[in-house]
């Protein structure tokens, strides 16, 4: 059965982590479908993941993006429990990837957070949809970090 991935994405977003989620998708797991769905805002994003998994994505990746206020940051909050909800009702996946935007001062070291959380979380979610429950088993534990270098294990 040919696997279905959905990305859901936001204008709001400063830098365009979907095309690049795109192509990370796209050479984890040559043959997958992929559907693109792009909301206005962070608070869009449960439905449009919500909406994929009910045409038939396998799991979902979402793509945020939080400004700097506390208004910004309660919007999040909302969408995180949104997200997870949407989780919870469907059994399937929803890889939260959300950069905030006070994560760094310059535009440059932003992006690159973003490049590299972006990455790294859809790598993860192919491994989930393709090999299930173990598939991260053997990184448990190591301090893996999305938009930095590894915390590392504890020894
Ligand atoms: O439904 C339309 C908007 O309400 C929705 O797109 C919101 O997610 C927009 N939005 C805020 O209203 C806000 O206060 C966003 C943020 N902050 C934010 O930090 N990031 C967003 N949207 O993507
Ligand atoms: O769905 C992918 C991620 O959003 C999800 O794995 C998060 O739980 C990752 N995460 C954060 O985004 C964060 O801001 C974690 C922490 N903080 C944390 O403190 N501990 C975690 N995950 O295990
Ligand atoms: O140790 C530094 C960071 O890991 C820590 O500040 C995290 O809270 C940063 N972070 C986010 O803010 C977030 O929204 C992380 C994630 N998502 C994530 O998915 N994975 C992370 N950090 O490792």
């Amino acid at each position: 059965m040919t696997r279905k991935y959905g990305i859901a994405d936001t204008t709001f977003s400063r830098v365009d982590m979907g095309s690049l989620v795109y192509k990370v998708i796209r050479s984890e797991d040559s043959e997958a479908d992929i559907v693109r769905y792009t909301v206005p805002g962070i608070k869009d994003l449960p439905v449009a993941a919500k909406r994929l998994i009910d045409e038939g994505c396998d799991g979902v990746i979402t793509l945020g993006w939080v400004g700097k206020t506390m208004l910004d940051k309660y919007s999040y909050l909302a969408t995180s429990i949104g997200l997870i909800m949407v989780q919870i009702l469907t059994s399937k996946h929803v890889i939260d990837v959300t950069v905030h935007e006070d994560e760094a001062d310059d535009e440059e070291k932003l992006k690159e957070i973003a490049i590299d959380r972006a990455t790294k979380h859809a790598k993860n979610l192919v491994k989930l949809v393709k090999e299930g429950k173990n598939a991260l088993t053997k990184y448990a534990g190591k301090g893996l970090r999305q938009g930095y270098s590894n915390a590392g294990e504890i020894d």
